[in-house]
């Protein structure tokens, strides 16, 4: 058992990042077992949900131009644009069948603001607006985190590393996260998470 101090996040193990889904990860049910396995080890346990609007701005198909998986401008940066994923209250958007999630004390739902995504679980893609996630943390007590989830190198990479940046002491599970390897964004997001203070287990 780990210390009271130590909560485990499960990032957006959902539908729509599992084979068979919209974006659907290589292999991404596969953590479903181990997470599953993990939840009795923690005090603290944080669900994250990916829970977008119909007319969410990372959708492809809200735009005239680009494809899915290529790269717009928004007023908060560069930003991929998705295939339309976890609307909220579809069947993609449910976590996994087989993922337990009765012992969930918290499910923070993210990217519900239709002008901007969020990626992180602490803070949308503008690096500003926060969920709120870091204040239940550390009214709770805890000091520090282990990620794991979907996908590795988008939503378990930006909560890690913002996690870091709050001074939160972070480890990432590897073999329980699977990634989207968009043109080398798992090799980028493995040596950011490195240089921001991350553990990779
Ligand atoms: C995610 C792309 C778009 C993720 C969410 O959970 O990593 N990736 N929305
Ligand atoms: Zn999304």
């Amino acid at each position: 058992m780990h210390p009271d101090t130590t909560a485990l996040l499960v990032i957006d193990v959902q539908h729509d990042f599992c084979p068979g889904g919209a974006l659907a990860v290589a292999d991404g049910d596969a953590v479903v077992p181990l997470i599953n396995a993990m939840l009795g080890d923690y005090a603290v346990r944080v669900f994250t949900q990916d829970w977008h609007p119909a007319d969410h701005s990372s959708f492809a198909d809200n735009h005239s131009v680009g494809e899915p998986f290529s790269l717009t401008e928004m007023p908060y940066g560069p930003q991929v644009l998705w295939p339309r994923h976890c609307v909220q209250g579809s069947d993609g958007a449910a976590f996994h069948p087989a993922l337990e999630t009765d012992p969930a004390d918290m499910i923070i739902r993210k990217g519900f603001r239709p002008q901007i995504d969020s990626y992180s679980a602490f803070f949308e893609n503008d690096h500003v607006t926060p969920t709120g996630l870091e204040g239940y943390l550390r009214s709770r007590g805890v000091t520090d985190l282990v990620l794991t989830g979907i996908a590795t190198d988008f939503c378990v990479a930006y909560s890690a590393i913002d996690a870091a940046r709050l001074g939160f002491k972070v480890t990432v599970l590897q073999e329980a996260c699977r990634a989207i390897d968009l043109d080398g964004s798992l090799d980028k997001a493995l040596s950011d998470m490195r240089a921001a203070g991350v553990v990779l287990a």
